[in-house]
Order: structure tokens, then sequence, then C-alpha cells
């Protein structure tokens, strides 16, 4: 464990090799349609080079509803049980205390696809209601996660390199900071986990709302 910055903790290799190959697979078909993976549009026109599909709530510049509006239209894909339990052991562990992980109820994950062309630009996650930590879980290629300031977009930052099955918890101080995904590394994830390329994030959030 390390805490990078206050409530931001980073627990290397937290996933085994047996969870991320289910991840994986269970991310594969959370991709298909309906209510798949998609390219966000922002609000400036822009497509999103990461392609993201919604779990429990969907996600879209800049709110949260129940269904893909900027997609097919159709309800999303509910939150697996099991997937919020990984969420609550994630926070017990990152933070060293039982308490914390079992009053953590997530109820929206949102899955990153990655190729190697794909960033994203440092920004802030206000859309939910809650001020619960964020789970991040990375799966595949290695990146640079870029975690920056609660000020500004700009520098003091810490750059961490994140790798396959490592998990990040994000609260406190840091569930407002600005952060980003500046590059990722092809070729350095292991083709045993089913993912031949590119990069896969789940995170889990508890959206505040009903
Ligand atoms: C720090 N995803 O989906 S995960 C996102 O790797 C997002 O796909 C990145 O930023 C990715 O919004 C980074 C780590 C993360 C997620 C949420 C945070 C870091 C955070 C919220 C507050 C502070
Ligand atoms: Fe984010």
């Amino acid at each position: 464990r390390a805490e990078i910055a206050p409530g931001a903790v980073h627990v290397p290799g937290w996933l085994s090799p047996e969870w991320q190959r289910r991840l994986v697979r269970e991310c594969r078909e959370w991709a298909e349609p309906p209510a798949g993976l998609r390219a966000a549009r922002l609000p400036s026109g822009a497509r999103m080079s990461v392609r993201t599909v919604c779990l429990g709530w969907h996600w879209y510049p800049y709110r949260y509803s129940r269904t893909v509006d900027d997609g097919d239209g159709s309800p999303v894909k509910p939150l697996p049980s099991w997937l919020a339990e990984l969420g609550r052991q994630a926070v017990s562990d990152a933070y060293a205390d039982p308490a914390a992980g079992e009053a953590y109820r997530p109820d929206v994950a949102l899955v990153n696809f990655y190729d190697s062309d794909a960033r994203m630009g440092m920004h802030q996650d206000r859309d939910e209601v809650s001020r619960a930590p964020v789970v991040s879980l990375s799966l595949g290629d290695e990146c640079v996660f870029r975690l920056g300031n609660t000020e500004t977009r700009n520098r003091p930052w810490h750059d961490v390199e994140l790798a396959s099955g490592d998990l990040f918890v994000f609260g406190g101080r840091s569930r407002m900071a600005y952060h980003g995904v500046p590059r990722t590394w092809p070729g350095t994830a292991d083709p045993a986990i089913g993912l031949a390329a590119g990069r896969l994030n789940i995170t889990l959030r508890e959206s505040g709302m009903d």
C-alpha cells in the first residue's frame, strides 16, 4: 500500500491473476450491445478516445441516467452484486479499515477501454452526488496515471505507473482532485489474462442518487 496523497491509496497487484482473467471476460460481455461500449461525446462535440460501458447508471457528459441516452437508448446493464462486494473489499483493504469497506455502497461502474492511442485528459469527477471514494481496478497494458490537485488541472501532480491488477482508491481530500491518463504502454499486458492488447479500467462509485 502506498498513500500517494491524502485519501489516495495505491495497492499494486491487488487482483489475483484469476480475478484479472474473470474481470477481462466480464468486461468483454458488458461491452456487447445493447447498452454496450461507446465513445462519449463531450459538449464541445469532440469524441473521447477512451470508450466506456456503464453499469447501474449511464454516464454521459456530465450527468447520469438510467438509459443510454447518447447511444441506442436501451436500459443500462445492472451493476452485479459481486462487483459491489469486490468494491467494499477494495476500500476495506486500501484503508486498512473494515468499517470503511462495510459502509461503501457503490451503485455504478464505469468500464473504460483504452487502445494504444487512447488518452484521458485532466478532469474532476463531479457528477456523483455522493462524496464516497472511487475504486479503480486496472487490467491489461500499463499506463501513466496522473493525480493532480483540487484547484487546477495543472501542476503540481504525481505521475504513477499503473499495471494490471493494481487497485487505487480515491477518497477524502483526493476525491475531488484533477486526474487523467496521459498515456498507456502498448505491449506491456500479459496475454495470459485474456487481453491481447489495450488497457481496461473499472471504476466503482456511489452515485448518491435514487
Ligand atoms: C481520482 N478513469 O473514469 S481511474 C474516470 O484509468 C477516470 O480510466 C481513469 O478518470 C482511468 O473518470 C482513472 C482512477 C480515478 C478515478 C476517479 C477518480 C482517479 C480518481 C476520482 C477522483 C480522483
Ligand atoms: Fe475520472
